[in-house]
């Protein structure tokens, strides 16, 4: 796992790092530098903000006698990089004190996205999570669109052993999730999960249907679910519903197959929202919170 993005920025270390740093050698490996994150799925106006930040840090810099070069331009790439990923080091969101913290019980979380990124499977390690945690939580079967769907999400259900509330397909998606939240309101249960129907990106009728459950049961969290194996194109989604609806933050999926890592770079620049977890496998456990340090430490290169 990212190891590409990675051998871009060791490849700028080794170009910029060689003399002394003129503005000519850094354009050279500025260059550089962006088509490797280009190519590893960071976003054109992330690799070009990386880019600049990089040289504003780097040219014209007098280095001392004793002074490492590979040190100087490798904070300011961490820098770069960090500024990037500021909203998740500045807005946090801990699901589990929030949960326990709300007052009106029950907390909400909606998942949203397009079709086949993991939203069922991520509403199920979600689920998971709570319950070790000590938390109750229901499950609102609110894709009522695709075939299977509502079974996919009952085996979960059963192998977790948490309740669903369903109606059959065809029906309202909203109404689903509006009688979820009241059946979990009447039973004073922690926190309701809203799987809902994924259909191709620029679908409007998903758009209008997720809208319309969120109108209705104003969650608490709404989450963008994105495929980090389809780089730029999850980037768009991601726009697009942040746009339409006011994303709270977005959980990767897939990231234990991706080698590029340029997604994660870039998603919470796009939507200046922080990513919560990452999907790391097809298990109930696999779900780890994104943890901003040590994704920087993976990136940098030694
Ligand atoms: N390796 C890996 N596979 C994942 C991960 N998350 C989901 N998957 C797989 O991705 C596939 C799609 O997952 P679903 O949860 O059905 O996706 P969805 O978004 O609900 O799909 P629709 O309901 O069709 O919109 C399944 O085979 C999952 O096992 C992950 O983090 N890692
Ligand atoms: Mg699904």
């Amino acid at each position: 796992m990212l190891d590409k993005i990675k051998q871009g920025l060791k490849k700028f270390l080794e170009i910029v790092s060689t003399k002394t740093i003129t503005e000519r050698k850094v354009d050279d490996a500025l260059w550089e530098l962006k088509l490797q994150l280009i190519g590893s799925d960071v976003s054109v106006i992330v690799a070009d903000k990386i880019s600049e930040e990089v040289k504003k840090n780097l040219v014209g810099v007098k280095i001392g006698l004793l002074e490492n070069i590979n040190e100087i331009v490798k904070n300011s790439l961490r820098k770069a990089v960090e500024d990037v990923l500021r909203v998740n080091i500045n807005e946090k969101i801990d699901l589990i004190s929030e949960i326990k913290n709300k007052k009106n019980k029950p907390y909400i979380i909606a998942l949203v996205g397009v079709n086949g990124v993991g939203k069922t499977l991520t509403a199920a390690k979600i689920a998971f999570l709570l319950k070790n945690k000590g938390l109750n939580c229901i499950l609102a079967a609110s894709d009522t669109f695709r075939a299977g769907s509502i079974e996919q999400l009952e085996k979960h259900a059963n192998n977790l052993n948490i309740k669903v509330i369903k109606q059959g397909y065809g029906s309202d998606a909203a109404a689903v999730a509006y009688d979820a939240v009241n059946y979990a309101r009447a039973r004073n249960i922690d926190a309701v999960i809203i799987d809902t129907a994924g259909r191709v990106q620029t679908d409007k009728n998903l758009m209008e249907e997720v809208k319309k459950i969120i109108r209705v049961v104003e969650p608490d969290l709404k989450i963008f679910v994105g495929d980090a194996l389809t780089g730029n194109d999850m980037l768009r989604q991601a726009e697009e519903f942040n746009n339409n609806l006011g994303l709270d933050g977005a959980i990767l999926t897939k990231v234990d197959a991706d080698i590029k890592g340029g997604a994660a770079l870039s998603i919470s620049y796009i939507t200046k929202k922080p990513i919560l977890f990452i999907g790391v496998g097809g298990e109930y456990k696999d779900l780890e919170e994104f943890n901003v340090e040590k994704f920087i430490e993976m990136l940098m290169p030694n």
